[in-house]
């Protein structure tokens, strides 16, 4: 077994989770935050049988997408962003996983 740890932009996490329990993954949802641009995003467990890890892989894949954003400034944290700060673009990743084996999985 394998424990696939993905994490996805918050806009896209209604269709992955969707996607992945219709194909009857089990997921739990943890809402997360960026160290870099503090700002949320959603992470996602999934449990999953090995043969099934590329399966799940492909479906994050599919519903998960790289945008590019702007990077708050020193000044702007924790106000938002305004027309005289200074804020890059950022891209940000479709997903980015992480796949662990599991040593058991107990349901008591
Ligand atoms: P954040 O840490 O908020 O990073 C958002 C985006 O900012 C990153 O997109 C990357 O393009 C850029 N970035 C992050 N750290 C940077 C740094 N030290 N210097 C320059 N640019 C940097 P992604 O790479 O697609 O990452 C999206 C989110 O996935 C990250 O949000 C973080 O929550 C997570 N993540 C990515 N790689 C990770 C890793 N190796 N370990 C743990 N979490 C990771």
């Amino acid at each position: 077994m394998k424990l696939i740890i993905a994490i996805i932009q918050n806009d896209d996490s209604m269709a992955v989770t969707s996607a992945l329990t219709r194909e009857k993954f089990y997921v739990t949802k943890l809402s997360t935050t960026g160290g870099f641009l503090l700002a949320g995003n959603t992470t996602l467990l999934i449990g999953s049988e090995d043969d099934q890890v590329g399966r799940a892989e492909e479906i994050i894949q599919k519903f998960s997408n790289a945008r590019n954003t702007l990077q708050p400034t020193k000044d702007s944290l924790g106000k938002g962003l305004r027309d005289n700060d200074v804020a890059p673009e950022v891209h940000v990743g479709g997903a980015t996983v992480f796949i662990l084996g599991v040593e058991s999985m107990k349901k008591y």
